[in-house]
């Protein structure tokens, strides 16, 4: 085993969207973000060397063969600073449409080709990568078992040194029992440990990677479970299924969801979608979003007369991949129901960034207002939280605190607003013990 384990700190610039018309391009806003590399499993949750929780949120390719121009380093970063995600997945079918295991030699070439490429982008961009052996139509993961093994002995020789690498070892396994796919991850998980001892494995489960509530857990610190959910067919029950599994401490990866039907198409449905990702946000559970493609299906994040692999519009994405851009970037609080507009003054919240330091939830938050009526030469607005806080620090405005209430006074400088002016670059740091929701905002 080689020596690795060395931690990367890498502040990351990245640039977000906010605020953008259709025709802009989505990103205007800039940020800094902390990644540090090694990361182990404990209990339920995924951390970093510093004993932080860390959440991995991403997107995953369609299958590598169908849309291989996807994997380009421009369309990451964008993708990164648009979604303001930390994570791509690497689809990669083992049968379907020139899949891993039945194409020739040089289709298998094509492929791991693409996988490195797609390494090395998400280390320069210091994000995380998922090598996924994409089984579906193949059902039990043992049918193409040797194969598998010789696969993960290649990408773990030649990945041990790569921090950012997980491996995703049977996308969803189906008509076949937890038995099938514990005899198959005993083979393949020790040959991937081999190589690299401590890289974080994802491990499919029964039933399209659903039946997380009936596994038994394997012999290993750092493997996750998979769960995979489809918001407009997988509701309720499968998120008791969620709920059990993590009261039986199985540590869940959300490595794949859409916001359809399980056929990646057909409605969007967003409340559903919403439900879930609040579940797996309160519970610190990794997602990634399917898919990166053009598709003329629902869970394509693209529109499919989209081509373009830069430079994406905000008129580019479909609408599952803008609800999933908002949802993602924090922007859920501009667009829904956190918007007031109290006599012709708008007011909008934002979460712009947030980490856990001390066992406390940090929250970066933005205020901004525009008034399109007439000129006011006083203001106050008032934030009302979901939960209790403490300011951490704050810029541009005073204030009192008045229970779960932020009560926001203009500086002198600020405290008159023109007609159609816009007021931005109200900002603080929350602290608080649980993620913060904006539950009312009011002007006066
Ligand atoms: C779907 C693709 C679709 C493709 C099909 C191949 O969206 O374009 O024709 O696979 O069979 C999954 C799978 C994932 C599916 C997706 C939507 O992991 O490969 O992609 N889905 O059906 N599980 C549940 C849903």
């Amino acid at each position: 085993m080689l020596k690795k384990g060395m931690c990367f700190l890498l502040i990351v610039g990245m640039l977000i969207g906010c605020q953008s018309s259709s025709q802009e391009e989505v990103n205007n806003h800039e940020e800094t973000t902390t990644v540090s590399y090694q990361l182990h499993v404990d209990q339920t949750y995924i951390k970093n060397e510093q004993n932080e929780i860390v959440q991995l949120k991403g997107l995953s390719t369609h299958g590598l063969s169908w849309y291989p121009q996807y994997v380009n380093k421009e369309t990451f970063e964008n993708l990164k600073k648009d979604f303001q995600i930390n994570t791509i997945r690497l689809a990669m079918y083992t049968q379907e449409d020139n899949g891993y295991c039945i194409g020739d030699e040089n289709n298998r070439e094509k492929l791991k080709k693409l996988i490195d490429q797609g390494v090395q982008y998400t280390e320069e961009l210091g994000m995380y990568v998922i090598i996924d052996w994409h089984i579906l139509s193949d059902g039990n993961p043992l049918s193409y078992k040797e194969e598998a093994k010789a696969f993960f002995n290649e990408m773990s020789q030649k990945y041990n040194q790569k921090d950012h690498v997980l491996y995703e070892i049977c996308n969803e396994p189906n008509n076949t029992s937890w038995q099938d796919i514990e005899n198959y991850a005993k083979e393949v998980i020790p040959i991937i440990r081999k190589n690299d001892q401590d890289a974080l494995i994802i491990v499919g489960t029964p039933t399209w990677s659903q039946d997380v509530d009936s596994i038994k857990p394997l012999d290993d610190d750092n493997t996750l479970y998979a769960l995979h959910f489809y918001a407009d067919t997988h509701r309720d029950q499968l998120r008791e299924k969620l709920k059990t599994a993590l009261k039986n401490h199985i540590p869940i990866f959300v490595s794949e969801f859409g916001m359809c039907d399980a056929r990646g198409n057909g409605d969007i449905n967003s409340e559903e979608t919403r439900t879930w990702l609040e579940l797996l946000d309160e519970n610190h559970i990794s997602y990634i979003a399917w898919n990166i493609s053009h598709k003329d299906e629902t869970s394509a994040i693209f529109q499919s007369d989209c081509t373009k692999t830069k430079d994406f519009l905000e008129s580019d994405y479909s609408d599952s991949g803008n609800w999933l851009r908002q949802y993602f970037s924090g922007q859920k609080q501009i667009n829904q129901e956190k918007t007031t507009d109290s006599t012709q003054v708008l007011v909008n919240t934002k979460r712009t960034n947030q980490w856990m330091e001390n066992q406390n939830h940090m929250e970066q938050w933005e205020v901004s207002l525009k008034n399109n009526n007439e000129v006011k030469d006083y203001w106050t607005i008032k934030v009302t939280f979901d939960h209790s806080f403490e300011v951490s620090q704050y810029w541009n405005f005073d204030y009192q605190i008045d229970n779960q209430t932020l009560i926001i006074k203009p500086k002198d400088y600020n405290q008159h607003i023109g007609e159609n002016e816009t007021l931005k670059d109200l900002g603080m740091i929350l602290k608080s013990d649980q993620e913060l929701k904006v539950i009312k905002t009011s002007f006066e």
